[in-house]
């Protein structure tokens, strides 16, 4: 633990901590860090990694009503990579001192938070196609850049998921042109998932920059290399032109881009609903959660046998007997 309080020499290994940082130097658990920085890394990879466990969800849902044996196949096999990408994460927290279990102990409870476009409804078969495509889409655009970033487990953890991320790209933009092809039923309900995703998909990269609380911090420690709008910016300068030669429209009457700025402008989300959804108040925030602890706790069983046969504790001490530098997460 360091911080100005309880070491002497903190301004020394703040300032070495930060030319590291400067010099494009990675963050490895061992090293020395601020107690702000590990504070702040526990709460964005947390809040990363229960996104992707309760991401799973809305197109978990769809599992049984896919439309083809090809297509169940596929949403399976994404689904089943989400949860996987919360396990790497947790891992990746893990390594800044926070155990797992209390972690999921936050999440089952409310205390720790998650993206809210997980707290919208999946209607249709359509959904599923946009949140593969622009959700994990604009999950590519910012893990990518948080992959540059100074914390090493963290940064080798998200270039595994960005690789089974770009399959999910390829697999939502397959079934977004089939749908876009298709009968007029079938590009109506596209068109109608987009309405409703739009917003919750510009608000995916947090509010404003005006409005961000933890981005100066962030950006000075390396940790997210661009700000909330940035990333927005490269988003919607690589999708918009996309969804366009779809044939979709885009429901913001003021989207258009402004040539001098070289910017998008669009018309800013209601930040208030914003603040009040990640509160725990969207639509389907309650019953996501409730999923949740009913999984949480149908699996009780699974993890009380692997303590009662030592094979939960095996695992715990290879985790920590390894090597900082093999934590992929
Ligand atoms: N949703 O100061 P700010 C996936 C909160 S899953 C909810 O700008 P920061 C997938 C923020 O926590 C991948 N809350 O924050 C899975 C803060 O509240 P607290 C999801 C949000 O950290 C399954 C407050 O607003 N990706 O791809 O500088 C199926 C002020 O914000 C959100 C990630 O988690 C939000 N969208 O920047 C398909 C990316 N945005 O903590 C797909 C990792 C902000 O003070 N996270 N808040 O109570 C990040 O890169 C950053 O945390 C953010 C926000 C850019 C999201």
């Amino acid at each position: 633990m360091s911080s100005p309080q309880t070491d002497p020499r903190y301004e020394e290994k703040l300032a070495e901590f930060e030319a590291r940082i400067a010099r494009g130097e990675k963050i490895e658990p061992d090293d020395w860090m601020p107690d702000e920085y590990r504070r702040q890394l526990i709460r964005l990879i947390q809040q990363h990694a229960n996104s992707e466990v309760i991401g799973a969800l809305p197109e978990g849902t769809w599992i049984p009503y896919a439309p083809t044996f090809k297509r169940k196949k596929a949403l399976v096999a994404k689904v089943q990579d989400e949860v996987g990408h919360g396990l790497m994460l947790y891992r990746a927290a893990e390594t800044l001192g926070k155990p797992r279990e209390e972690m999921i102990e936050e999440m089952l409870s409310g205390k720790s938070k998650w993206s809210l476009v997980f707290a919208y409804p999946a209607e249709t078969w359509a959904d599923v196609a946009i949140i593969a495509w622009l959700i994990d889409g604009g999950a590519i655009v910012n893990q990518t850049i948080m992959a540059t970033g100074s914390y090493a487990p963290y940064c080798r953890a998200l270039k595994r998921i960005i690789y089974e991320e770009s399959f999910h790209l390829k697999h939502g933009f397959d079934m977004v042109v089939t749908l876009a092809e298709g009968t007029k039923r079938q590009r109506d309900m596209l068109q109608d998932a987009l309405n409703r995703w739009w917003e919750p998909i510009i608000m995916f990269f947090g509010p404003p920059d005006t409005l961000s609380k933890h981005t100066p911090v962030l950006k000075r420690w390396g940790v997210k290399p661009k700000t909330n709008d940035e990333q927005r910016q490269i988003f919607l300068r690589k999708f918009v032109p996309q969804i366009l030669d779809l044939g979709l429209t885009i429901p913001d009457p003021n989207l258009r881009y402004d040539e001098e700025n070289d910017r998008w402008l669009y018309t800013e989300p209601d930040w208030d609903k914003f603040f009040d959804i990640i509160r725990g108040n969207g639509p389907m925030s309650k019953e996501r959660l409730a999923v949740r602890r009913l999984a949480h706790e149908e699996g009780r069983w699974v993890r009380e046998a692997l303590e009662a046969t030592g094979i939960a504790r095996q695992l715990r001490e290879a985790a920590v007997a390894a090597p900082s530098s093999s934590v992929v997460a």
